[in-house]
């Protein structure tokens, strides 16, 4: 059987549309197999994925394989531990955390956290900078910066900063993500006027859409996009917070090994270096605050 090997660009219940080589675009069931092995997740096939397809007919097609993922954005239902995963997209290159202004470091951090765990890289969008005063923004983002991570102020509104996030997602394989309504699908648009993707409806996009259907992968110049839905909260289970805290707050966990516990999160143990150094003004409070938020939110 004719096979041949191309990209998930939407989901939507049990079918999926899959991009070949050449660009076209066909419409794929799964088969009765990979089915079969992907019982128990939400999301068995996520845009993103690299998939081999059996062609049906002119332009149905039966996906056969999913190809091991690169990188994946994964979310859980906080409420409920047991609930399985949700892939929103698989195979990025670039997470663009997409937040509006005035900032709020808590959640940038937990986006970022989001991404790290997923093994992608972030990007950090603080949109809506027309909003506010820019070097007040520019603070808040101060701290990413050092840490490596990119990030830029955008306005959909104004076009300031776009030029800077085009030249981020060039080429690459990228999603929005972040709370709904910090302007991700404004900021497609700004990118491409053509796209016209729906804006400012924060509960349902609308005719034809449902639950399944959350994500979509879209051309913008050089780079694949893909919209994510806004998550109104991002589940961590067990330590992912705190792991995710270790990893964007290497000063904290550095000074963590003179802790009296191995396993010390650094909130509420005795003996804890960090809360000492901490009391004695070594690190700062803000910094200390952000990392306790995250690591915290693992937990019931
Ligand atoms: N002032 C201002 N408003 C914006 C900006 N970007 C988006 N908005 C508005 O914020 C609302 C939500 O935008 P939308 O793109 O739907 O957000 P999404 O839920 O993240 O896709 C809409 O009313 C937009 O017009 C911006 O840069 N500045
Ligand atoms: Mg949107
Ligand atoms: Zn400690």
């Amino acid at each position: 059987m004719d096979t041949f090997t191309g990209i998930v660009i939407r989901t939507d219940g049990p079918q999926v549309t899959v991009r070949d080589e050449l660009g076209r675009d066909w419409r794929c069931v799964l088969r009765g197999r990979l089915r079969q092995e992907l019982t128990g997740t939400t999301s068995p096939i996520a845009v993103g994925d690299r998939v081999e397809v059996d062609r049906v007919a002119a332009d149905l097609g039966a996906v056969r394989k999913i190809q091991p993922r690169r990188s994946q954005l994964v979310r859980r239902a906080p409420s409920d531990k047991s609930a399985p995963e949700q892939v929103l997209a698989s195979n990025l290159d670039l997470a663009v955390i997409v937040v509006p202004c005035p900032l709020r470091p808590t959640v940038i951090d937990r986006y970022i956290a989001l991404a790290q765990r997923g093994h992608c890289q972030a990007f950090v969008c603080g949109n809506k900078v027309d909003l506010v005063v820019r070097a007040v923004a520019e603070e808040v983002l101060a701290p990413y910066r050092l840490a490596a991570i990119p990030v830029a102020l955008t306005s959909a509104l104004t076009g300031e900063g776009i030029e800077t996030l085009r030249a981020a997602i060039h080429g690459k394989l990228v999603a929005f993500v972040g709370p709904s309504g910090a302007g991700k699908s404004s900021l497609l648009n700004t990118l491409d006027p053509l796209l016209g993707l729906r804006v400012g409806s924060l509960t349902s996009a609308g005719k034809g859409s449902h639950t399944t259907n959350w994500a979509s992968l879209y051309q913008v110049d050089g780079a694949l996009v893909v919209d994510t839905p806004g998550l109104r909260q991002i589940g961590f289970v067990e330590n992912e917070g705190l792991d995710a805290a270790d990893d964007l707050f290497p000063e904290i966990t550095a000074l963590g090994g003179g802790c009296h516990f191995r396993d010390c999160s650094h909130t509420h143990e005795p003996k804890c270096a960090v809360k000492a150094a901490l009391e004695a003004g070594d690190i700062d409070e803000t910094l200390y605050r952000r990392y306790a938020r995250l690591a915290r939110s693992g937990r019931l």
